[in-house]
């Protein structure tokens, strides 16, 4: 009779047991068809967001006989509208002084860890002597996290050298030989922080989708945190709405913006800026370009104008030209970088979205074959989900 009892309890738990597998599982599966939207082809993860804009742009194109059905339609659009606009909900607000960053880091790098990291440890484990198959297996693992492959192949090439040069047989002590071998490539001297100095003007560069906006709208934040008087210059004139979820950002961390209407010309938007900012006694001046330029010609025009009024009228400034790259696009994000290199002088990368994806490895690859500093990387969605980039927490942060 009891062990009937227990039974059946024990059937009615693993009943509710597979309910709740059968969840997460449906959940995982949702959560993934969304991210291969976002990471397989941002174009056609934009072109979704594009429609939404088209429909907030044009209300007044809706007839009549719409109109009674117009009340939802714009609770859906402003449901939307939030959603790409990003503003984090309290949860993400954490205070900055509460803000633990390097377990930040750490989590927002899981996926790429369980990638590399634990990957290699298993691979490691599995040999009893350094041998030519496990370099190999090694290659792969870099290669599956978008370091790309010609910096693995430098990476294993190196590492192969100093195994012989020092005669190591061990294969546990092959993890932090690998650790040391990225940090060579990566170049520490590389390091670098942001422009933070007064005046400083930050042009934020790169395509449509990457996080330009939220990175401002987190470096503002930032700044203000630190008693800077900040400003932001709405130079992405593309879209209205690119305009008003700048000014979110705006209200969000409590800084003026300055825009234009839609369609006007981003160069006299930073002109504005510019006067605004010494008349103000500024000490940074953010902004926001557009990223849906069609081809390099029309993108390389409107930075060169851009460039042109920043040099004239704000030399006094210390200028970064900050390029944003998404970490989730992988090698995608290094064909972006080579162009934006060869149109302006880029000065940083902040590298967002790591949370997003297990090919992290893309900053090894960035940093070494560009030979242009990682500044900044994203985390996350909140507020404060933006972090100095700092090469010893991101090697431990992938290598677990
Ligand atoms: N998970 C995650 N999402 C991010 C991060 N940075 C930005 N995003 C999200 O990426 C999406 C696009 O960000 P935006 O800031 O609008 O990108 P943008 O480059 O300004 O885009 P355009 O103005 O269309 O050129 C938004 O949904 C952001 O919330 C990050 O570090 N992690
Ligand atoms: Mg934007």
């Amino acid at each position: 009779m009891f062990n009937w009892f227990k039974k059946k309890n024990k059937n009615q738990e693993d009943i509710k047991e597979n309910e709740i597998e059968k969840e997460i599982k449906e959940e995982e599966i949702l959560k993934s068809e969304e991210e291969k939207i976002f990471s397989e082809d941002n174009e056609d993860g934009k072109k979704l967001n594009e429609e939404i804009f088209i429909e907030d742009e044009n209300p007044r194109e809706v007839s009549q006989s719409q109109d009674e059905n117009l009340e939802d339609r714009e609770e859906i659009i402003i449901e939307e509208k939030i959603e790409e606009n990003n503003i984090p909900n309290d949860e993400a607000e954490v205070k900055p002084e509460k803000v633990n960053f390097f377990q930040r880091l750490m989590s927002g790098l899981d996926k790429t860890r369980k990638e590399v990291g634990i990957k290699i440890n298993t691979v490691l484990g599995s040999y009893v002597k350094i041998e030519d198959d496990l370099l190999e297996d090694l290659e792969d693992i870099l290669i599956s996290a978008d370091i790309g492959m010609e910096t693995t192949m430098k990476l294993i090439d190196n590492l192969r050298n100093t195994i012989i040069r020092e005669k190591i047989n061990d294969p546990s002590q092959v993890k932090d030989l690998l650790k040391v071998e990225v940090k060579k490539l990566m170049d520490e001297n590389l390091q670098g922080k942001i422009a933070s100095s007064s005046p400083s003007i930050i042009l934020v560069v790169g395509v449509n989708g990457v996080g330009k906006t939220t990175t401002i709208g987190k470096l503002a934040k930032r700044f203000k945190d630190q008693n800077k008087k900040v400003l932001i210059a709405a130079a992405d004139t593309f879209r209205a709405a690119a305009i008003d979820q700048l000014r979110e950002w705006g209200n969000r961390a409590d800084c003026d913006v300055i825009s234009h209407d839609e369609g006007s010309d981003p160069a006299s938007v930073a002109f504005d800026a510019i006067s605004a900012a010494k008349a103000r006694k500024i000490d940074i001046l953010i902004v926001d370009t557009a990223g849906r330029l069609h081809n390099k010609a029309n993108l390389m025009k409107e930075l060169e104008k851009i460039n042109k009024i920043i040099d004239k009228n704000y030399p006094e400034a210390l200028k970064e030209t900050l390029l944003v790259l998404d970490a989730t696009t992988g090698q995608n994000a290094m064909n972006q970088a080579k162009t934006f290199k060869e149109v302006v002088n880029v000065t940083g990368i902040a590298l967002t979205k790591l949370d997003g994806t297990a090919k992290g490895g893309i900053v090894i690859a960035l940093q070494s074959e560009l030979k242009v500093p990682i500044k900044l990387v994203g985390v996350g969605e909140g507020v404060y989900d933006l972090q100095d980039f700092n090469l010893d927490n991101f090697i431990d942060g992938i290598f677990a």
